[in-house]
C-alpha cells in the first residue's frame, strides 16, 4: 500500500459496465423495465440487492462489529448473551442506534461503504459514478432487552413532505442472518408513488415534531390513511452481505429482534455530488476531519457529535477518533465528496489516501 496526497479535483470516468446511460431512475412508474431490483424498487418502493457482499466478507464485517463493542472493556462479550446491558456497552439506543465515537469513521465502516458491490448498486439507479456517501449511524439490535425503554413503532419517512419526487435512495447492509422474527427494517410496499398525494390530502394535520425537514413521522391517522389506500407493511428479511434499499419517501421503521439472534446493520446511503452543494461539500469534509457523523442524508446538512450522553452526562468511554482510522482507498476519497471542492486545494491537501 502505498500512501498518496491527494490536492486536485477532477471528474474521472470509473467505466461501470453496469451502466447503461439509462438516466436516473425516476421511482414514478414511468421507469423502464430492468429484469432485476431495479424492477421492485421502482414498484414496491423498496427492493433487497442479494448478495452485495460476499457472504464471508459480511460475517468478516460482522466480526469486526463484536470486537468494536468489547472494545471497550465494559464487560459485554459476545459469547455471553447475560452481558447484553448498556452498562456493558457503548451508547446504543433503544432503535439500535450507535451515532458517537467516531464509529461512522471505523475503518471496517469505511470498507463497508466502498465495497463495489454497495456502490454499484446506487451507481445503477443514478446512473452516475460520481457519488458521494453518508456518514451513517450503524445499528446494534440484540433480542430480550429489559435495559433499554421498548423500541415502539416509529413510522416515517427520511424526506421533506413538502419535496416531491425521487430524491434520494437510502441503504443499508445487512450483516447477520435477519428472518422474520429477527428484527430490522419494515418497510410500507408501494407508499412512494402515493407519497406526494398523501401528503397533500393530509396537510392540514399537526406535524410529529421533527429535528430536521427531511424527516416526517406517520399519525395514527396517516396510517390509516396508508392502509385505506391498500399499503401493506412488510418486514424485510436478508442474508449476511444483502443490501436492503429503499426509496427516501418509502414509509419504514425498524422492529426489535424476537428470539435469539442479534440484528446488525451499516446504513449506506448516496446521492450524485451534482446534488450537493459547494457549502454542503465543504461542510461535509469538516464533518469527516472531525470524525462526526451525519444523517442518511450525504449532502450533510446535520453533522453530529461525538459526545454521548450516558445517564445524562457525557459517557466518560467516548471517543473522539476511531480506533482504526479508515485507509481510504480513491474510491472511497471520492465519496467524502471531499475531491469535489473547488478551489480549495491548500485544505483538501491535508488528507491523506492510501490508494
Ligand atoms: O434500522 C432500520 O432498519 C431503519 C432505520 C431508520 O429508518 C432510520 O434510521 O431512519
Ligand atoms: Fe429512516
Amino acid at each position: 500500500m502505498s500512501t498518496t496526497t491527494t490536492s486536485t479535483t477532477t471528474k474521472t470516468t470509473l467505466a461501470n459496465p453496469n451502466l447503461h446511460g439509462h438516466g436516473r431512475m425516476r421511482l414514478d412508474g414511468t421507469d423502464k423495465q430492468f429484469g432485476d431490483w431495479r424492477d421492485d424498487l421502482a414498484r414496491d418502493g423498496y427492493a433487497v440487492v442479494k448478495g452485495a457482499i460476499p457472504r464471508e466478507r459480511a460475517m468478516k464485517y460482522a466480526d469486526q462489529m463484536y470486537s468494536w463493542l468489547e472494545s471497550f472493556n465494559l464487560g459485554y462479550d459476545r459469547n455471553d448473551p447475560s452481558t447484553v446491558h448498556k452498562d456493558k456497552l457503548p451508547v446504543i439506543n433503544e432503535k439500535g442506534m450507535c451515532l458517537a465515537y467516531g464509529l461512522s469513521h471505523e475503518d471496517f465502516v469505511w470498507g463497508v461503504r466502498s465495497e463495489p458491490g454497495v456502490v454499484g448498486a446506487f451507481e445503477k439507479v443514478y446512473d452516475d459514478e460520481d457519488l458521494i456517501v453518508s456518514f451513517d449511524a450503524i445499528n446494534f439490535q440484540f433480542p430480550n432487552r429489559t435495559d433499554l425503554p421498548p423500541n415502539k413503532p416509529w413510522p416515517h419517512q427520511d424526506q421533506d413532505p413538502t419535496k416531491h419526487g425521487f430524491r434520494c435512495m437510502q441503504g443499508l447492509v445487512n450483516l447477520l442472518p435477519n428472518g422474520p422474527d429477527d428484527g430490522g427494517l419494515i418497510v410500507c410496499k408501494g407508499a412512494h408513488l402515493l407519497s406526494e398525494q398523501f401528503h397533500h390530502d393530509n396537510a392540514d394535520e399537526e406535524r410529529i415534531p421533527a429535528w430536521t425537514p427531511e424527516w416526517f413521522g406517520f399519525t395514527d391517522r396517516g396510517m390509516k390513511w396508508l392502509a385505506d389506500h391498500g399499503c401493506e407493511w412488510t418486514k424485510l428479511t436478508a442474508e449476511p452481505g444483502d443490501l436492503l434499499v429503499w426509496d427516501s419517501r418509502t414509509p419504514h421503521y425498524n422492529l426489535s429482534p424476537k428470539r435469539d439472534q442479534p440484528r446488525f446493520a451499516i446504513y449506506t446511503c448516496f446521492m450524485p455530488v451534482a446534488d450537493a452543494t459547494q457549502e454542503d461539500l465543504r461542510r461535509k469534509k469538516d464533518a469527516f476531519d472531525r470524525r462526526v457523523g451525519t444523517t442518511h442524508w450525504p449532502n450533510a446538512r446535520h453533522t453530529g457529535s461525538n459526545v454521548a450522553q450516558r445517564d445524562g452526562k457525557p459517557d466518560p468511554h467516548n471517543r473522539d477518533r476511531p480506533v482504526n482510522d479508515p485507509k481510504l482507498s480513491e474510491r472511497a476519497f471520492k465519496l467524502t465528496g471531499i475531491p469535489y471542492i473547488k478551489d480549495d486545494s491548500a485544505t483538501i491537501a491535508q488528507t491523506t489516501v492510501v490508494a
